[in-house]
């Protein structure tokens, strides 16, 4: 079988020399460039955990400058030493292999006092360590004359002290462990109080524990990482079958319900199929498959990706991807969705030939979200298994263009830097652990003949660090051929071949001819290029100002998706209302959609009226497939109207099935009821006619909180939900049900808010209590449409505003809730101030740093885009103006903006788009309004209240 598979090889190899590209050239390069960091590594850095490349010296953790949770994948155990340990075998460094593994067993201990990631951990140095063991094992039985005193399973030793190291992190209530521990001390007081870690955290552990533990014949490890991946399925979304990105390791309760494969989730999903990879156990290729599934329908759009809610997959949370997720094609090989593979790795390409490298996180028209690049493995990772998977040149061709920008932006003196900016290719003082053990290994792999590797890596699985662990672990008793990862096409074509052992992976598809595949994959290319070619046409042309703003502006209200279908947006509904469709109520509370193409505004609108039944027709075919059916609950929105909230921010609740539908909006002062849970006699009853009345939820049915108020002259009620910490957002969504013998009397309509949309309007409530000296109710609006806030507040100046000299309003709305306008003097027409308003969804002040760079850099963009300036200068001055007030609006401090003669020229020229504002586009979070006064040499910016 090895001489079949040898005689193929050389053959393929031969026909490859003949083409471009010279893999035995680029193989030598690829080493010398490995090489030149791992000396680096090894001269300036070791026995630290990693090489500072600008610097050339070590990381040291308690030495270096903290930069915060990346460095717990520091422990002070020569992390990137371990970490390489089998790449050296991979490129042929023997002697080196010998000297590391005698380095790391004379060096490296593990009991300092220290917190590490477990995650980090587990797949950087347990996995390197099991790897590197059997590694030195393998080479000890091929050239006996070396590692001569690796007798007594040294690594695998440092493994097992490692691995119950880690063990107590697995005591929660869950199984699933705590994201961090304490090596010396296990897990501490301080650790525990810590209960969030995300899905990858805890479902990256089992290939390594599973390995750990069949190594050395204790199944504790294997047990604990089972356990672990258990629970995580459990969690999962049962409808949609997605998982969120953050939980409980206690009650697993979801924090963070956004669902995507980047950051947070990716590993999980791997670890899914290659568990079944490694162990044989179909359970996980079932789960894997369902998750999949999932994935492929809500998550992904064409060649895009967007994150979605979990619960509610048709909403999507993110407007760009991470870079981790660029591992995804390479699993989806494993999977044998070969085209599906191609076309998400093309998108990828389309990012790193438009900017040399992949941005930590890129937008969906695939512009720089978060301008760093920290060398990660992922897209040649990728790359690799489809090359390996197709034999298309086309992919050598790729990991050369990556090679080439390597060499041309980031070698460094002493190794590889990562990329802090790669708008400007600024360098950072970081080569992490994983470019030596995946970068350059997968790297090195694609330009690699067989011949060249002492090993065959169709007999192992790679972990997500990039780790070998042998397919033999998981082969079982019963059945005497040996497992093994069939990528090669020829391979798989050869009957003689494959009689010889067991292919691990799902085989789905009939083998295909290299030939054949290769010109599938330039077809599916050739259509992705198209549809993102579609993508950058829009993007150059408002760029260029080609468009109108108003053209722009109108254009993001035309493309209304299926998708992105909010029954509750008036926005929507006019655009609707233009493409002929009507909406009504069946009895069932279901929607109705009719589409006439003779009511819409024009044939296009028609056309677009046609395609979005369609897409909802579909969306329908699929969720009644095998989703549950759900109740959806109707949203309905509450605004506060009198000053300072002026209609914002616009809450969301949903209302209860019983009572009045609230066809019509309903208005009127707010009160609390007292005693609060309003199950009892209400002991403020006297004060209650003709208002809307906050109670709430438990103790109680909802039916009976209503009719107490209703009895009391109540004219709506709002039940506010008992739970800390829920919310529109975070929650699922539900509507109170009443008892339908019990329930037809009541005619008020009654609202259910999540907790921190209620202890929002009650806070308000009680600051009026004392508003200017003197009690006031504030008045409250509910209904199914949010009254127009921007309207709402426009009027409001226009009355009572300050001097009364508010002059043309000029506006744009966004999809997102992002809302420019410059109050211009009547008299000389000088701007007063400068108003925004953010929607930033999720994004607070305790986000991460990517997060609020990302969503205020994406605002400020699309402003830049739309508006239109006299000159650059004044666009860039504005767009700084827009960056400072976004970062105020999430609760961060900024300095003033500095006055200027082009601001000032260009808040008196902006030509923005009269258009409505989106108050409730379905995006989540509140609306927050940054008010930036005009005075003098500096423009101070302030939150407006309520705002
Ligand atoms: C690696 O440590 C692993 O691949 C992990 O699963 C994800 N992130 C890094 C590289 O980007």
């Amino acid at each position: 079988m090895k001489t079949l598979i040898r005689v193929i090889v050389v053959l393929l190899s031969a026909a490859i020399a003949t083409g471009e590209i010279d893999k035995a050239a680029l193989k030598e390069q690829v080493l010398e460039m490995f090489m030149h960091g791992y000396t680096s590594y090894m001269d300036h850095a070791w026995p630290a955990d990693e090489l500072m490349p600008l610097s050339c010296a070590g990381r040291v953790r308690g030495v270096t400058p903290s930069r915060g949770d990346v460095d717990d994948s520091l422990g002070n155990f020569s992390l990137t030493l371990i970490d390489t340990l089998d790449t050296l075998i991979v490129v042929g460094a023997y002697d080196e292999f010998e000297d590391a593994v005698q380095k790391v067993v004379d060096h490296v201990r593990f009991d300092s006092d220290l917190v590490v990631s477990v995650f980090e951990t587990n797949i950087r140095v347990l996995g390197g360590l099991i790897s590197g063991h059997l590694m030195a094992e393998m080479l000890r039985g091929q050239q006996p004359n070396r590692l001569k005193w690796y007798t007594d399973r040294q690594l695998l030793k440092m493994a097992i002290d490692l691995g119950d190291r880690l063990l107590p992190a697995f005591n929660t209530s869950s199984g699933l462990p705590y994201s961090r521990i304490n090596l010396r001390h296990g897990m501490l007081a301080s650790l525990k109080r810590q209960k969030d870690t995300c899905t990858a955290c805890g479902g990256t552990m089992l290939l390594e524990m599973a390995a750990l533990s069949r190594l050395t014949g204790n199944p504790v490890y294997e047990e604990k990482a089972r356990k672990a991946m258990d629970f995580l399925w459990s969690q999962r979304h049962r409808s949609s079958d997605l998982m969120g990105t953050v939980l409980d390791v206690h009650d697993g309760n979801w924090v963070r319900r956004d669902s995507g494969i980047g950051a947070g989730i990716d590993s999980y999903y791997e670890y899914c199929l290659k568990a079944y990879i490694l162990l044989g156990d179909s359970a996980y290729l079932e789960r894997f498959n369902r998750h999949y599934d999932a994935v492929m329908r809500y998550v992904n759009k064409g060649p895009l990706f967007f994150d979605v809610q979990m619960h509610r997959p048709t909403i999507a949370t993110r407007s760009f991807m991470d870079s981790l997720l660029a591992f995804w094609p390479g699993l989806q090989v494993l999977k044998g969705d070969i085209s599906e593979a191609v076309q998400m790795h093309e998108m990828l390409f389309q990012v790193v030939q438009k900017h040399k490298f992949l941005p930590e996180a890129f937008t969906h028209d695939l512009q720089v979200h978060w301008a760093e690049h920290p060398l990660r493995p992922e897209f040649i990772e990728s790359t690799y298994f489809l090359y390996r998977a197709t034999k298309d040149p086309h992919y050598l061709e790729v990991a050369k263009t990556v090679m080439d920008s390597l060499n041309a932006h980031v070698r460094v003196r002493c190794g590889w830097a990562g990329v802090k900016d790669i708008r400007v290719m600024t360098h950072e003082d970081r080569m992490d652990s994983f470019v030596l053990s995946e970068t350059f290994k997968y790297l090195f792999m694609i330009f690699a003949e067989p011949a060249d590797l002492p090993f065959d890596p169709d007999n192992y699985v790679l972990t997500t660090e990039a780790h070998f662990l042998p397919l033999n672990l998981g082969d079982s008793k019963d059945n005497a051929l040996p497992r093994r990862l069939i990528l090669d096409p020829d391979e798989r074509l050869s009957d003689a071949a494959m009689l010889q052992v067991r292919p691990v992976l799902p085989l789905s598809a009939s083998p295909k001819s290299k030939e054949r595949l290769g010109e599938e994959a330039r077809a599916v290319r050739e259509r992705t290029q198209n549809v993102l070619e579609e993508l950058h046409t829009l993007q150059r042309q408002s760029a260029a100002g080609q468009r109108s703003p108003q053209q722009v502006c109108a254009q993001n209200a035309e493309r209304l998706r299926a998708i992105d279908f909010n029954p509750s947006n008036p926005a929507q509904l006019r655009q609707l209302e233009e493409m002929g469709i009507t909406l009504s109520y069946g009895e069932d509370s279901r929607l109705l959609l009719t589409h006439q193409g003779t009511a819409a505004k024009s044939p296009e609108h028609a056309q677009w009226g046609m395609d979005f039944m369609t897409e909802i027709a579909e969306a329908a075919r699929a969720a009644t497939a095998d989703l549950a059916p759900a109740t959806p609950a109707e949203p309905v929105y509450l605004q506060i109207l009198g000053p300072p909230h002026l209609g914002f921010p616009v809450l969301t609740g949903s209302l209860a099935l019983y009572g009045s539908r609230l066809m019509k909006q309903l208005q009127g002062p707010l009160a609390l009821a007292y005693p609060f849970r309003a199950c009892d006699k209400l002991d403020n009853a006297h004060e209650l006619a003709g208002k809307v009345v906050i109670v709430e939820r438990s103790d109680c049915m909802f039916v009976d909180k209503t009719k107490l108020a209703q009895s009391a002259g109540a004219v709506g009620v709002i039940v506010v939900d008992h739970n800390k910490g829920s919310s529109w957002a975070g929650s699922q969504s539900f509507s109170m049900s009443g008892d339908a013998k019990n329930d037809d009397d009541i005619h008020i309509p009654t609202v259910f808010l999540f907790r921190k949309e209620g202890e929002y309007l009650i806070q308000e409530w009680s600051k009026m209590q004392r508003w200017h000296g003197k009690r006031t109710d504030p008045i409250v609006a509910m209904g199914r449409h949010a009254v127009d806030a921007e309207h709402w507040f426009a009027a409001w100046l226009r009355h009572f505003g300050e001097k009364s000299a508010v002059g043309e309003i000029q506006q744009c709305a966004f999809v997102d809730g992002l809302v420019a306008r410059v109050v211009q003097e009547e008299s000389d027409g000088a701007p007063l101030y400068v108003q925004f308003a953010f929607r930033f969804g999720p994004v607070t002040m305790d986000s991460e740093p990517i997060e609020h760079q990302g969503i205020v850099e994406r605002h400020v963009n699309h402003i830049g885009s739309i508006a239109e300036f006299a000159s650059n200068e004044e666009r860039h001055a504005f767009m700084n103006l827009v960056r400072a007030a976004g970062y105020l609006s999430i609760g961060l401090s900024v300095k003033d903006e500095e006055s200027s003669p082009r601001l000032m020229n260009a808040l008196r020229t902006v030509q923005l788009e009269e258009t409505m504002p989106d108050s409730n586009s379905g995006l989540t979070g509140r609306l927050t309004r940054v008010r930036c006064f005009i005075t003098g040499d500096k423009i101070p910016c302030e939150l407006v209240p309520g705002g």
